[in-house]
């Protein structure tokens, strides 16, 4: 009698991530959090789809600003894409301290009380400026020229900018003045962000997390729709603007292009994406159907938002964020809104410590 030795199919053990509410870390995981950040900043991944965080800024911005149209922002793409760049962010701090994470900021929870020297810092009220924290005097990459093939290459640090007291001409900055009543509402309270979580349709949940509730219906499809306070408002609220001069100037995490580079945005994307998250476990409704979650969209979405509609410029980034062989994030076959939700839940990388609903 033969034996056949088999070996056991070993699957890759992919450790979950936990990504955890930023005030409840400790001292040290903090501290990991912040250094990776800025080495993610200073220094280039070799062999990693965004080498550094300008990349990413300079990728949202490239999606942002084209010509065509937004892909990135009002449509039903504007939820996996973002929960990519998060994802592409965590990997990117993970290369430098292998347990920080993508954690999340609550802020229908006391908003303001990150603003602290132990967090995030706290800020001058006129100017903007941070005045301690891990991000005082925090430069930021822009890079200037995002209509061109050579947005994800690296930016050397010749092109970092120093926020507005030495302001170049059209460079972006970050600065912080929050609690603007006068430009925006405040963050949403737990009762609006469980409202959006008591949608049925994928379309019905986007466009509660993106639009306000007199612009939800039409969807954003009529102009001057007004965005939310689960999303566009929470990003005023914590950037704002300052008056420089004559003129009244938009920090950069309250822009929409250039966002990316205040280190906030991955705070609060990572609480937009753990209602994703938390939605789709909830429903079983990743974006459409139950039988095929990641299928397709249950109505038309704005143009450039198709769901295996590649991003412009093309990238495949999710072969950067996941282990898997997807079937059309692959060996150089640009990515889709369809390959990120595969990628994301097929086999979830991440997980919350805490759900909204
Ligand atoms: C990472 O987290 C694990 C599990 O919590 C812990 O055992 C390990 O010591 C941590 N590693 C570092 C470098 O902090
Ligand atoms: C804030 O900035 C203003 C204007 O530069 C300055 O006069 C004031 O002292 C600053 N306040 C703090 C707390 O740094
Ligand atoms: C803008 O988007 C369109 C359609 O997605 C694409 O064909 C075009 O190449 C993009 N332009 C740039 C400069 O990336
Ligand atoms: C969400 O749905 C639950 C269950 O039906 C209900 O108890 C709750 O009041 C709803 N919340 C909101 C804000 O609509
Ligand atoms: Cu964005």
């Amino acid at each position: 009698m033969i034996l056949l030795l088999v070996p056991a199919l070993v699957q890759p053990t992919i450790a979950i991530v936990l990504r955890k509410e930023i005030r409840s870390l400790s001292t040290d995981e903090f501290y990991e959090w912040s250094t990776a950040l800025h080495k993610f900043r200073d220094n280039k991944i070799p062999d990693f789809t965004f080498p550094n965080l300008q990349t990413i800024t300079a990728f949202h911005a490239a999606l942002t600003l084209n010509e065509t149209y937004d892909q990135a922002h009002k449509g039903a793409n504007f939820i996996p894409l973002h929960a990519l760049l998060i994802r592409a962010f965590e990997m990117g701090l993970q290369y430098w301290y292998p347990n920080a994470s993508s954690i999340y900021w609550d802020w229908s929870d006391d908003p303001s009380a990150i603003f602290t020297p132990e967090l995030m810092g706290e800020y001058n009220e006129s100017t903007g400026v941070i005045l301690n924290g891990a991000f005082a005097n925090f430069p930021v990459g822009y890079v200037a020229e995002v209509a061109n093939e050579d947005f994800l290459e690296w930016v050397p640090e010749s092109q970092t900018v120093l926020r507005y007291e030495s302001l170049p001409l059209n460079t972006e900055i970050v600065g912080r003045i929050a609690n603007q009543a006068m430009y925006y509402d405040p963050p949403a309270t737990t009762e609006m962000v469980e409202a959006c979580g008591n949608m049925t349709s994928f379309r019905d949940f986007w466009c509660c997390v993106y639009y306000d509730e007199d612009s939800r219906d039409s969807c954003g499809s009529t102009s001057g729709a007004s965005e939310s306070r689960l999303h566009g408002q929470v990003h005023g609220w914590f950037a704002g603007y300052a008056t420089v001069g004559d003129s009244l100037v938009r920090f950069d995490g309250a822009d929409l292009a250039t966002s990316p580079n205040d280190p906030v945005f991955y705070l609060h994307h990572s609480n937009v994406e753990r209602f994703w998250q938390a939605w789709a476990f909830k429903t079983g409704r990743f974006m459409a159907t139950i039988a095929d979650p990641c299928g397709g969209y249950d109505e038309e979405t704005p143009e450039g938002h198709g769901i295996r509609e590649p991003f412009y410029p093309k990238i495949d980034m999710v072969d950067a964020v996941t282990d898997e062989i997807l079937p059309d994030g692959a060996d150089g076959v640009p990515d889709t809104p369809y390959a990120i939700c595969k990628a994301i839940y097929a086999n979830p990388p991440y997980v919350y410590d805490t759900y909204p609903y």
